[in-house]
This record gives structure tokens, sequence and C-alpha cells, in this order.
């Protein structure tokens, strides 16, 4: 579907546009240099900033990737994050607890060839590859999003509805789950944090995962998704805790009985099943009643469901 082309308020951020070709080839030398893990040593060069921008991907560096905007859901009620603030902190355990670490752990990881298997209680199992689940329809969505941690951030989405790919799917009527699984990080080389049940795991009930705000995100910032913020397809619930959210995703099944969930299984006291945004609920360990915004000094308050109208979800 053809539309214009208009320049979006984050396009300032970070503004350094370079098209396909150019990402391939600087990943190329940069790969012939053998620079993917060096970061510490780097740092002890004393060349940290001149380098770290050559160590992470930011979303500058990434393909272009244009999608209508919703007409729904196009503003996040607050103001953009930095991209490079969304680019640059993000929590992906596969590559180590340190989120400051994780860009540059992650820049050369590219799950290649990608696909989703859907399976489990549907009328129609498949493989599904890129191509052909982008072209279930994308548009730009502006959602806001609560980590667990008390941090929050405001990311421009490029996606589409889970349900149109539940819809295609057709679940059986014995369905009542969606278990969602990232990348095996064992079988694509990542050595990851020890003692913790990897693959990471997430699950929602059917009609969660139906609701329209579930998204399947491809791009962030008019941008393919970086490495570090679950390329190439990863889930957005701005309604739950950001470990609902999981990254890299390779596996979708429908389940009638309950599936596990990576932090619920590790710490059920910390991280719930449903892990809905809660001020009123904190943490064991710190509060929940208020949030801090990447990229200010700024705390606002929580609120419930992170300020998204559920209707008769709960209830
Ligand atoms: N596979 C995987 N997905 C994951 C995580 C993870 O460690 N592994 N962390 C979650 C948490 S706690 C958050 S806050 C978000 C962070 O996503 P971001 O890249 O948008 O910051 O990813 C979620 N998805
Ligand atoms: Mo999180």
């Amino acid at each position: 579907m053809p539309f214009a082309r208009r320049k979006r308020s984050w396009e300032s951020v970070g503004g350094r546009p370079t098209d396909e070709s150019a990402f391939v080839e600087r990943r190329r030398f940069l790969a012939a240099l053998g620079l993917g893990g060096l970061a510490a040593s780097v740092t002890a060069l004393g060349s940290r900033r001149w380098l770290e921008a050559r160590l992470v991907h930011d979303v500058e560096d990434m393909p272009a990737l244009d999608a209508p905007r919703s007409a729904r859901w196009s503003d996040g009620g607050r103001a953009l994050t930095p991209a490079r603030e969304a680019t640059r902190f993000p929590n992906f355990f596969e590559f180590g607890a340190d989120k400051r670490a994780v860009p540059s752990r992650a820049r050369d990881f590219v799950l290649d060839p990608w696909s989703l298997v859907v399976d489990g209680l549907v009328e129609r199992p498949e493989r599904w590859s890129l191509e052909r689940v982008e072209a279930l329809g994308l548009e730009e969505r502006v959602y806001r999003h609560r980590c667990v941690e008390a941090w929050a951030m405001t990311v421009p989405w490029i996606g589409l509805p889970l349900a149109a790919l539940l819809a295609a799917a057709a679940p059986l009527p014995s369905a009542r789950y969606v278990a969602l699984e990232s990348f095996d990080p064992e079988a694509a080389g990542v050595s990851t944090p020890g003692g913790y049940p990897f693959p990471y795991r997430e699950a929602l009930r059917l009609d969660e995962a139906a609701h329209p705000l579930a998204l399947l995100a491809v791009g962030l910032y008019g941008r393919r998704l970086t490495p570090q913020n679950g390329a190439p397809l990863r889930l957005v619930l701005p309604w739950k805790y950001g470990y609902k959210s999981a990254k890299s995703i390779v596996r979708l099944t429908l389940t009638e009985h309950e599936p596990s969930s990576f932090w619920h299984d590790v710490s059920p006291a910390e991280y719930g099943w449903l892990a809905n945004v809660d001020p009123a609920v904190p943490h064991p360990r710190w509060s929940q009643s208020h949030e801090r915004l990447l990229g200010s000094d700024e705390r606002v308050p929580t609120r419930p469901f992170n300020g998204y109208d559920m209707g008769s979800l709960y209830a």
C-alpha cells in the first residue's frame, strides 16, 4: 500500500541515515577486523567514545522500514524516548545481566535464516517466513513500556497485531493459552549467564493474546529492530511489565494448559505470571508506585495497566 513518507519527530535524533547495503558492508568490515566482542579491551585502550559507535548498532545503523501510522495508537501520551536511550540499556538476559553490555555483546547477532513456527492447538500449523508475517500488514504504533525495574520509555514500534497471526493459524476450541519461545542461545552459540532456564519463554491467555494492543514488532523508530531490541521479531505488550514482551521469538504454540514464563519460573514471588502493571502491588524489593523515564531525570506515577484501558479483559 503506497503512502506518503512523513518526517517523524524522532528522525532528528541521532540522524545519520544509512541504507541496507551500507549496513551490511559495515558489518563485513567490522567482522573482518574481528571487533565483535572486544568492547572491554577497547575501553582499556581509552578510545571508548570513538569505538563505541562501531561496537553497537543503534537504530540509524539498521535498514529503514516504513509503515503507516496506526489511526488508534499513534500517540503514546508522552514524549518519545530518544532512540539512543531505547537501544542502549536493553534487558536481554541471553546476552548477560548487565544492560549496558548487552548492545555490544548482541551486536553481531543475526538469526538468519529465521522462521517462526506456529503449532500446537491450531487448524493450520505452519512455519512462517518473516516476509509472510509482514505481509499480514505492518503499522507504526507508539506505546509506553514499563519495566518491572521501575523504568519506562515511549517507543514508536512497527509491527502487526498478534491477533492477525492467530487468526491465520485458526486456534482450535481447546486452545486456551499462547506460549512464546525465544531463540535457543545454546544452538546459536550465545553463552548465557549460568543457572537460567533458557530458551526464554513467555505466555499469555488466548484472550490476552488476541487483544488488539498485543503487537508483534519487527521495527522501531522507522528502522528494523536492532539485535539488542529483539530482532527480527518480538512481542510488545504495553499493559504488562516488560519481561512479558519476549524478544527474538522463534516459536508460538497454542496450548490447553498454562505454559511457563521465564521470570515467573525463576522467582515466582517477585515476578507474577500475569504481570499486569500495577502501582499498588510493590515488588518485594522496591515500590512500583513510580517510574523513571529513560533519557530524563523525570519520575512519574505508574498507572494500572500502564494507563491502557483493558476493558473487561480482567473483569
Ligand atoms: N528473550 C528475552 N526477551 C526479553 C528479555 C530477555 O531477557 N530475553 N527481557 C525482557 C525485559 S525485562 C524487558 S524490560 C524488555 C526490554 O525490551 P527493550 O529492548 O524494548 O528494552 O524485554 C523483555 N524481553
Ligand atoms: Mo524488564
